[in-house]
């Protein structure tokens, strides 16, 4: 039994993990606990099951090195355990048969590793054993899981993403075609961006609603019918995820009326909140004022929040101020999770606002860009754009470079995708023009002054099969107020 996670790490592993045994003849089935019945991990009433049905080897990805107890139990149930996780071990570990973690042992590169990465090292391991089974193979799943888990797109990870894209855009697997053509994508040019803001919320958006099993399904699917069938319902779950997220940051936007520069901290709570999108919502939020969130659902009893910060202020340290009132919490200083008591609500959301007040009391609450490069228009051409795409790919630790653009003028500026949401436009510099997209920038289509200053990535868009050069525009400002 191989027993992973509802995240796309966690099932890109257990999938993983799953097509190369059976390559080589063992019989394995795969366990994923659902986000809201069971939460992240080992369970003892899974283990249970898992027990009773005749199962004699447990091999965890992705989770396991910190459940001690959890694993002692299914120790106690018969069960021989294998421990493979790319998480950091705590002060105890679990007492399994083998424990395969890169915080352990060997290549102290292999740290940055996320825990699909550990199963490709392990089936590559295999493979010295195994001729039959080749781990190139299984390399786009490795890109997937790596660039969904947001670690650093570096040593040992840029070479699995950059290999396995190569992979991913000749791919053999049915369901990840169909997903990939549901999402509008071109196959040919999928990039490590395509996964994070096209395929891995989708297969994410499964586990979300309580259906990670889909997304395991669809990547394990070889036959069209069902892996359309798949895709497509996959694609609902999305448009649902998105919809209720929606929902959640516009109801916190209405309830804190317009953030005021002396709220440090939003907090909002109500039983209409979806677990599993609250995560999502506070990250929007928190990206978009530029200060920590915490949103949460209210159930009878008690309230399951989830929380985003910012760099200037560590949420767990945050947390730990209020420890007598949490049930139970955890995260690392950008992002953590609790469930309170309902009666305890008002006691901490003081407590909490009271902290974060002080904490940053002289902080600028504004939302900040930095740029790599100062450039002008006609700088921006074919011979940067071959040394870009050098870069690639790029994402966590790597990101793409962002150029400074002063006093250019915005031409043909019109709105632009569903609800009007983005800003399309001429950019305009003496002789020298390129096309612009702002996403999310519609707004200020319509206050544009006449000389701004911008800040922009480079990169092709492509069209119908045509290149275009374009920037994408992240923001804009007046030229007059610099
Ligand atoms: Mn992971």
């Amino acid at each position: 039994m191989i027993y992973g996670d509802y995240d796309v790490d966690g099932i890109t592993s257990a999938a993983m993990l799953h097509l190369a045994l059976q390559r080589i003849g063992a019989r394995t089935e795969i366990y994923l606990p659902d986000r809201v019945e069971e939460g992240y991990g080992l369970h003892r009433s899974a283990l249970k099951d898992i027990a009773a049905s005749g199962v004699s080897l447990l091999i965890t990805v992705d989770c396991g090195i910190r459940a001690v107890s959890e694993v002692a139990y299914a120790k106690d149930l018969g069960l021989k355990v294998i421990v493979t996780d790319h998480h950091l071990p705590g002060d105890r570990l679990p007492p399994a048969d083998l424990i395969l973690n890169p915080h352990l042992d060997g290549n102290p590169d292999h740290r940055i590793l996320a825990g699909v990465g550990v199963v490709f090292l392990i089936v590559h391991a295999l493979s010295t054993y195994f001729p039959t089974l080749d781990p190139d193979e299984y390399l786009d799943l490795a890109a997937l899981g790596t660039v969904a888990d947001v670690v650093p797109l570096k040593s040992i990870n840029r070479y699995l993403v950059r290999q396995g894209i190569r992979q991913l855009r000749n791919t053999r697997r049915q369901g990840l075609f169909s997903l990939i053509q549901v999402a509008g994508l071109d196959l040919g040019r999928i990039s490590a961006a395509d996964i994070s803001y096209q395929l891995a919320p989708r297969l994410n958006a499964a586990g979300r609603l309580g259906e990670a099993r889909t997304a395991l399904n669809l990547i394990l699917a070889d036959e069209t019918k069902e892996s359309g069938r798949l895709a497509q319902f996959l694609e609902r779950l999305n448009s649902r995820r998105k919809q209720l997220t929606g929902l959640v940051v516009e109801t916190v936007e209405q309830n804190t009326g317009k953030v005021s520069p002396d709220t440090p901290l939003l907090f909002a709570v109500d039983p209409g909140f979806d677990q599993g999108v609250i995560g999502i919502a506070a990250g929007k939020l928190s990206r978009k004022y530029h200060r920590p969130v915490l949103i949460g659902q209210k159930l009878d009893e008690l309230s399951v929040f989830s929380c985003r910060s910012i760099p200037e202020f560590n949420i767990t340290a945050a947390l730990d101020t209020c420890q007598d009132l949490l049930l139970d919490y955890g995260g690392h200083p950008q992002a953590a999770g609790f469930k309170l008591a309902n009666r305890n609500l008002v006691e901490f959301q003081e407590r909490i606002s009271a902290f974060a007040q002080s904490e940053l009391d002289g902080f600028p609450l504004t939302p900040r860009l930095q740029a790599d490069a100062y450039a002008r228009l006609e700088t921006l051409n074919h011979r940067l754009l071959d040394y870009l795409k050098l870069l690639e790919p790029t994402g966590a630790d790597n990101p793409r470079p962002v150029f400074w653009l002063e006093r250019v003028r915005l031409t043909s500026i019109r709105r632009v995708g569903s609800g009007q949401n983005h800003l399309k436009c001429r950019v305009v510099q003496g002789q020298d023009s390129l096309e612009g997209i702002g996403f999310y920038l519609g707004k200020e289509a319509d206050q544009v002054p006449d000389q701004v200053d911008l800040l922009v990535e480079f990169g092709e868009n492509y069209f119908r099969g045509k290149a275009e050069k374009q920037v994408v525009i992240l923001a804009i400002r007046n030229s007059s107020s610099a």
